[in-house]
């Protein structure tokens, strides 16, 4: 179509916006024939800086790129926002205790929230990267009474992209080769990632590999503990790739998954798996004509069954902190 896709971003002017902005004005989100307008939201102290974000964005002369708004208010920000990306957020500092951070990020999120409610289009699909991304995500859904529960979503993408990553290393297979990766439960480092249902060129993986002590004592870890030994090696924290698998998140969740492959995303439970309905919980999904599904039916070990109950376990202390704050 010509009408431009609205694309609203938060912490437009942070690390990971430097990586997702460029590559959205170029058409790797929504398709080389899907003009946009970019709606760019920062705090007040950050707008300056954002202006310069924004000049770069013109001086790519984007052919698909239709219009660049900059503002410190939320309201204006999510107006007619048909994709919201999430990405700003309050990161823990020193001295902070845990309820400081979730008091602070409560706050973004429930003003995000509403503003969603009030301003954006109606089939607005929303997308939150910041940490803690599941609980953020919760707020902001539980602020916005009037949008479908299902068009907010946190990012396990990344954590699905690392999976592949580690499984392809392994095995010496193509990332393409490998499907049916799944994470479940928290984007934090409770999260369980899943090889039970995942192949490589169409063999099961867990048989490819034949190495259950990789499996338990390596590549589990490897995948939970990676946004850390991001964060050792770099000195800052994973930005690129958090950008990269927002973008396939998006992208995915509008113009669908390929074939007999699914993704993971984090979503509001339906119950599915026994994960409490309306907790924001990763899952591997499945979507056509911008519609995600949970995948059904799948048979979970005992052994996948205690680390995602551990992962769940996590989110409903989330919930019940926030709740308690009075946020959702
Ligand atoms: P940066 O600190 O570089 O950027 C964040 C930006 O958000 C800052 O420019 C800040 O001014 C802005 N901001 C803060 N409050 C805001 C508000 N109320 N409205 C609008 N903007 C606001 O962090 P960056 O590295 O870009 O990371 C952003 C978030 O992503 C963090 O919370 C981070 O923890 C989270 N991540 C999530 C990942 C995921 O897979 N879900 C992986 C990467 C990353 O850790």
């Amino acid at each position: 179509g010509t009408t431009p896709v609205t694309v609203t971003v938060t912490g437009a002017s942070g690390q990971i916006a430097y990586g997702l902005l460029f590559r959205i004005a170029g058409g790797a989100m929504l398709g080389r024939d899907a003009p946009i307008r970019l709606r760019l939201l920062e705090i007040p102290a950050a707008v300056a800086s954002l202006e310069g974000v924004a000049m770069e964005l013109e001086d790519g002369a984007y052919p698909l790129l239709s219009s660049i708004d900059i503002t410190d208010d939320p309201k204006v920000a999510f107006e007619g926002a048909n994709i919201a990306l999430l990405v700003g957020a309050r990161p823990r500092t020193k001295g902070m205790e845990r309820s400081d951070l979730l008091a602070a990020n409560g706050a973004i999120f429930t003003d995000h929230g509403s503003a969603i409610n009030a301003v954006s289009d109606d089939d607005v699909k929303v997308l939150v990267v910041g940490n803690p991304a599941n609980t953020n995500a919760l707020i902001a859904m539980n602020n916005a009474p009037d949008v479908p529960r299902s068009r907010f979503t946190a990012l396990t993408r990344l954590d699905h992209n690392r999976a592949i990553a580690q499984l392809a290393k392994k095995t010496g297979a193509a990332a393409a080769d490998i499907e049916r990766v799944a994470i479940w439960g928290n984007h934090s480092n409770t999260q369980y990632p899943d090889l039970f249902h995942a192949t490589v060129a169409g063999r099961p993986a867990l048989e490819v590999v034949d190495d259950p002590d990789w499996l338990e004592h390596d590549f589990i870890p490897t995948v939970q503990e990676r946004g850390t030994a991001i964060i050792k090696a770099r000195g800052a924290s994973s930005a690129a790739s958090a950008a990269n698998g927002a973008i396939n998140h998006v992208r995915d969740w509008v113009r669908g998954t390929d074939g007999s492959n699914w993704v993971s995303m984090a979503v509001c439970s339906d119950g599915s798996y026994s994960v409490p309905e309306g907790l924001i919980s990763s899952f591997p999904v499945t979507c056509t004509d911008g519609e995600y599904t949970i995948v059904p039916g799948l048979d979970i070990a005992e052994f996948s069954q205690q680390r995602i109950s551990a992962s769940v376990a996590e989110l409903e202390h989330e919930r019940a902190a926030v709740e308690e704050l009075g946020f959702v």
